[in-house]
């Protein structure tokens, strides 16, 4: 079954998602999610410049052979906009293999280790008071794992106040980063942000108990040292696990993290290869493997990843943020339910504008996510609706620290 074309759709319904569209000489077709949030008309090219051209003719169902040549042959292997391309197209031709047998795509991964997927949700407070209301809201509800954030302010420069990246809802108003916030963006302290999170951190337990699992993103802002601190004093709040506390390219500032405390660490959202993650796993430095379907080569490229994670006792959380279109998300779950090795997924859940273009077999109830009936990944395109929200431009934001100099947020 020859692949005839493939093709890409960029759309905004609320935010930008740039989608892979493969299609064979059946005329069956397969759909994959290539959204690098901020970067979207790069992978765009090179999925519509270099890799249809070439892939056009090429067996459909030849999964891992197509994903080793677009790795291996550009030579120039990894790279987030590479394996952002070649995620998408993965994933396209995984939904189209489950709709060519006419089973969901986790049959084709080996079939459910589990009956339903743990979720965590982000949820985000301007300070103590608002945080802990909107988590005991959540918490009602059923989701008893929570990714908290919050705002911080300089006690100096009351000016100064940073939200910390989160997501309550995918398509929420997205933050509007524009190239004039990128000229005056908002000052950062790690020191005051520290405080902040032992504070709240010790509040949030208190007050919602023993067993709601609490999670905190520092999104790769300290320093080895400011982090190994940071995740010892954390240890009497019992975190499921504290993420991306140091950037990834310091690979080996886990060490002194590891070695400082107990409290779990999860990394992995900016990995693109097995390769990059590694040192994480094999050393015992992290707990939990975070990478993102979307930019780390698809479903293939994850499959790879769990099993390296699993011979090490490490589990996955994958990357479930609102930047990804419900095709990702719905991948994450086919993953979650057929490795043994699952940890938690992080979720946010599709409103708005986004139902009109992606309709998801995938469904949230009390903490759970689950996946009904369903073909390849489960989620139907309505390329009119997504024609029907062009792309608008969006930048990830930028952060200087109180000298002025550019910060890591
Ligand atoms: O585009 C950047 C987001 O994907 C990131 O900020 C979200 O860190 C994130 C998370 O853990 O969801
Ligand atoms: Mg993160």
């Amino acid at each position: 079954m020859k692949i005839v074309e493939i093709s890409t759709l960029l759309t905004c319904p609320g935010r930008n998602y740039l989608i892979v569209k493969v299609r064979t000489e059946d005329g069956l077709v397969g759909y994959g999610d290539a959204t690098l949030n901020g970067r979207e008309l790069a992978v765009q090219a090179l999925i519509d410049r270099h890799l249809a051209p070439w892939l056009t003719g090429c067996e459909a169902e030849r999964i891992e052979d197509i994903w080793q040549m677009v790795f291996r042959q550009t030579y120039w292997r990894g790279g987030p906009v590479q394996m952002t391309a070649l995620a998408g197209v993965d994933m396209a031709l995984w939904d189209l293999k489950g709709k060519l047998y006419r089973t969901p795509v986790f049959q084709l991964l080996g079939g459910k280790c589990r009956d339903r997927v743990r979720a965590y949700f982000h949820v985000h407070g301007r300070g103590d008071d608002e945080l802990l209301e909107r988590c005991r809201a959540k918490s009602d509800e059923g989701c008893h794992a929570l990714r908290y954030s919050f705002e911080t302010a300089d006690p100096f420069e009351r000016a100064t106040v940073y939200r910390q990246p989160h997501q309550d809802r995918i398509s929420e108003k997205r933050i509007e980063v524009t190239a004039e916030t990128l000229r005056n963006p908002p000052r950062w302290d790690s020191r005051i942000y520290s405080e902040d999170l032992l504070r709240i951190t010790a509040v949030l337990r208190r007050e919602l108990g023993a067993h709601v699992e609490l999670i905190h993103d520092a999104h790769e802002r300290l320093s080895a040292g400011q982090a190994a601190d940071l995740a010892r004093k954390l240890e009497p709040f019992n975190l499921l696990f504290l993420e991306d506390p140091v950037e990834p390219l310091h690979k080996d500032s886990l060490a002194l993290i590891r070695s400082s405390s107990t409290t779990p660490i999860a990394m992995g959202e900016l990995y693109n290869t097995v390769q990059d993650c590694l040192p994480a796993i094999q050393n015992h430095w992290i707990d939990f493997l975070r990478v993102d379907v979307s930019h780390f080569g698809g479903i293939t490229g994850v499959r790879k990843a769990a099993s390296l994670a699993e011979a090490f006792g490490v589990r996955l959380a994958l990357h479930g943020p609102s930047d990804i279109s419900p095709l990702a998300h719905a991948a994450n779950l086919h993953i979650d339910y057929s490795i043994p090795n699952f940890g938690i997924q992080e979720a946010v859940l599709p409103v708005g504008e986004l139902l009109q273009v992606f309709q998801t077999a995938a469904a949230y109830r009390g903490g759970f996510l689950s996946l009904g009936e369903c073909e390849g990944l489960g989620v139907e395109v309505d390329e009119r609706a997504a024609r029907s929200f062009p792309y608008r431009p969006a930048y990830l934001p930028l952060i200087r620290d109180n000298e002025g100099a550019v910060h890591d947020w």
